[in-house]
């Protein structure tokens, strides 16, 4: 509820000293004794607050669980995710997203969910979203940049992704953790995070864009689904350990948004250049199969505008926007 939000917000911001129950009534314009009421029902959400005679309440420490308020608790951002949706289950936080920004919700807006029903990858793919397990994610963009170059978002994404997920990792894990182009996060060769960018646009104007993230952080292996073990892992998986997904959901905000701000204001070379930094295989043969050809060419690195850059067969340098990659079969 709202008073409950309130509530919270209130004690967050004197968390190094008390309020009395009458500041608190006063605040809130409710009875002393409903303020009694909230701080019952939040010690049962796991909220741990302290209650002091003649001082009054003062909170100690949030829960785990995903909500608004505790991811915005310590959550060092300017303006990212000042405005959350948080839902226990959801179809796919993208399609939450797309009504919320036609609705008009600013820039910054994140939808995420403990578990997506109907969450979704590219071309209609399926996105599996464990519940409490990982990461389900959408981020409202408005950049005022060229709707041809929304794919450079996707490309940003992965950068501010793997620098945040490289902030947990011990010195000699981070080599394992790597950039598969054009959106996918890989982790000893595995897949543990994807990027679905999705844009509204007309003409030369951007309305808007959503940013998907899916990430695969606290998966023991019986939760990855069996259609994909082969090619799908988790944070937890790969180093051994759990991971507080709170603190890595606060750290990829923070990285996004300096990420994102630095592509905004300085555009997409040094972006590029911490891409290539993390990209997978670059510089090795690949297989490039389109629609009516299949070769082998060395993978080159990123094009100024986020395509791939290799060769044709005739060897003359190529920029690939889509197509298929066969990495491992080479
Ligand atoms: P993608 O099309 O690159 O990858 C989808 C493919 O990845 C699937 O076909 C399947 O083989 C495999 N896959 C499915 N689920 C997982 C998983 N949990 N881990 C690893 N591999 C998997 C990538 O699409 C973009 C995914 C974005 C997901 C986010 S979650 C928040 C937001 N809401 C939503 O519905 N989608 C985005």
């Amino acid at each position: 509820s709202s008073t409950r939000n309130k509530l919270i917000a209130i004690l967050e911001k004197n968390q190094h000293q008390y309020v009395s129950g009458q500041d608190l009534s006063d605040q809130l314009q409710i009875s002393r004794n409903a303020v009694w009421k909230h701080m019952n029902e939040l010690k049962k959400d796991g909220y741990i607050i302290e209650a002091k005679p003649n001082k009054g309440y003062r909170i100690i420490s949030f829960p785990d669980k995903l909500s608004e308020n505790t991811i915005q608790w310590g959550l060092q951002t300017k303006w990212l995710a000042k405005s959350i949706l948080h839902k226990e289950t959801i179809t796919s936080t993208q399609t939450v997203a797309h009504e919320l920004a036609q609705d008009g919700a600013e820039e910054g807006t994140i939808v995420i969910a403990d578990e997506q029903t109907k969450g979704r990858g590219r071309m209609r793919r399926e996105w599996h979203s464990t519940k409490g397990k990982g990461i389900w994610m959408s981020i409202i963009l408005r950049p005022k940049i060229l709707p041809q170059d929304a794919p450079q978002i996707t490309l940003m994404t992965a950068v501010a992704l793997a620098k945040a997920i490289e902030s947990f990792l011990q010195p000699e894990q981070k080599d394992s953790l790597a950039i598969k182009w054009p959106n996918d996060l890989l982790i000893s060769g595995k897949k543990i995070a994807g990027i679905l960018t999705e844009m509204q646009a007309e003409q030369d104007l951007i309305q808007y864009i959503i940013v998907g993230i899916g990430m695969n952080v606290n998966h023991r292996a019986e939760d990855i689904q069996e259609e994909i073990k082969n090619k799908a892992t988790s944070l937890a998986i790969a180093t051994g350990e759990n991971w507080p997904i709170k603190n890595l959901i606060q750290k990829v905000l923070v990285e996004f948004e300096k990420t994102y701000e630095e592509y905004v204001h300085n555009g997409f070379s040094d972006i590029k250049a911490e891409w290539e930094s993390y990209g997978f295989k670059i510089g090795e043969n690949i297989k490039i199969r389109t629609f009516h050809d299949c070769w082998e060419a060395p993978f080159l690195g990123i094009a100024e505008d986020g395509a791939l850059l290799t060769k044709d067969k005739d060897g003359n340098k190529t920029k690939l926007y889509s197509g298929e990659i066969d990495w491992f079969t080479v």
